[in-house]
């Protein structure tokens, strides 16, 4: 999907639901001005997150990896709007926060790289990967954004 109907995959890991940022993270997509489409909260199985994370299986950091993401439960989010998936990964802000600029996610709220506090799809092709992994067809909402003419041209 392209253009307006972009979609992204979008999670808060389990220390952002501890440290209570969900909602400051849902309004800052709300607030850019970004379509809601998908929102749940779940304790992800192991077999979810080994999919969800083959990318980096075998890594040194795998194993630490699915045990932090594993340990609580996480709120998954798809949105939705032009551009989404880069303008997405800008607000997380830098892997590693140490490197993410001061008023991203991850550079007002975190410190290390194994408690970075949200995942973002990284590619057209990983967001459609994890839309279809983490979320059924009907749990995601095709409704319009009233205000979309006070946001696009
Ligand atoms: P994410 O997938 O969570 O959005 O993060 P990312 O693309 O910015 O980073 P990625 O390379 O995909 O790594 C996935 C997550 O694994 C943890 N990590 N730990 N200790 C380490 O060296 C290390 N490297 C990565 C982080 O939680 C990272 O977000
Ligand atoms: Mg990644």
């Amino acid at each position: 999907m392209a253009g307006n109907s972009e979609r992204t995959f979008i999670m808060v890991k389990p220390d952002g639901v501890q440290r209570g940022i969900v909602g400051d993270i849902l309004r800052r997509f709300e607030q850019r001005g970004y379509k809601l489409v998908g929102l749940k909260l779940l304790q992800a199985p192991r077999a979810l997150l080994e999919s969800h994370y083959e990318e980096h299986k075998g890594k040194k950091f795998y194993e630490p990896l699915l045990s932090y993401i594993g340990s609580g439960p996480v709120v998954a989010m798809v949105w939705e709007g032009l551009n989404v998936i880069s303008v997405g990964r800008k607000m997380l802000g830098a892997t590693d926060p140490a490197k993410s600029e001061p008023g991203t996610i991850r550079g007002d709220y975190a410190i290390v790289t194994g408690r970075n506090i949200v995942h973002g799809s990284d590619s057209e092709k990983a967001a459609q990967r994890e839309i279809d992994l983490w979320f059924r067809a009907e749990e995601l909402a095709n409704w319009s954004l009233t205000v979309n003419p006070w946001i696009y041209e």
